[in-house]
């Protein structure tokens, strides 16, 4: 009986550790060598919203990579639009609760966003991220 658990156990575990693997490597692969390697996931919360022209929460989840929340992080957003021309606007989020980050960003015209999110970590590790927010409405 020991036997039989153990050769079911082994695959398994090599598995999820391969699976662990694929995703660090993943999640690093796109990222400048200049920047802290990180496993942080950054998750939108809400999604999908349609956001309009004016002010708007985005809501932020950041876990690890056991999906565990990580609190205690400094999380600022910087919005700006796909065409030239146009001034950033910026929001500073909040934690709301362990690991979730609320802020308020002031969407000053219709049409395609990046918003960037810059993380400084509690240990002092910071990074960023972009996410596209495409057709914000005028209505
Ligand atoms: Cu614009």
């Amino acid at each position: 009986m020991n036997v039989v658990r153990e050769i079911a156990f082994v695959p398994a575990r090599k598995t999820l550790v391969l699976l662990v693997f694929s995703a660090i490597v993943l999640s690093s692969a796109c990222r400048k060598p200049s920047q802290p390697r990180s496993q942080v996931t950054i998750q939108l919360e809400g999604q999908p919203h349609a956001f309009h022209v004016g002010p708007e929460t985005v809501s932020l989840k950041l876990t690890d990579p056991l999906g565990k929340p990580i609190p205690g992080a400094q999380v600022s957003l910087e919005g700006n639009m796909s065409h030239a021309g146009m001034a950033p606007v910026f929001s500073n989020a909040t934690e709301v609760a362990a690991g979730s980050y609320r802020g308020v960003v002031e969407f000053s015209m219709a049409g395609d966003w990046v918003m960037t999110v810059h993380v400084r970590l509690a240990d002092g590790q910071q990074f960023e991220r972009q996410f596209e927010f495409k057709g914000v409405r005028s209505d």
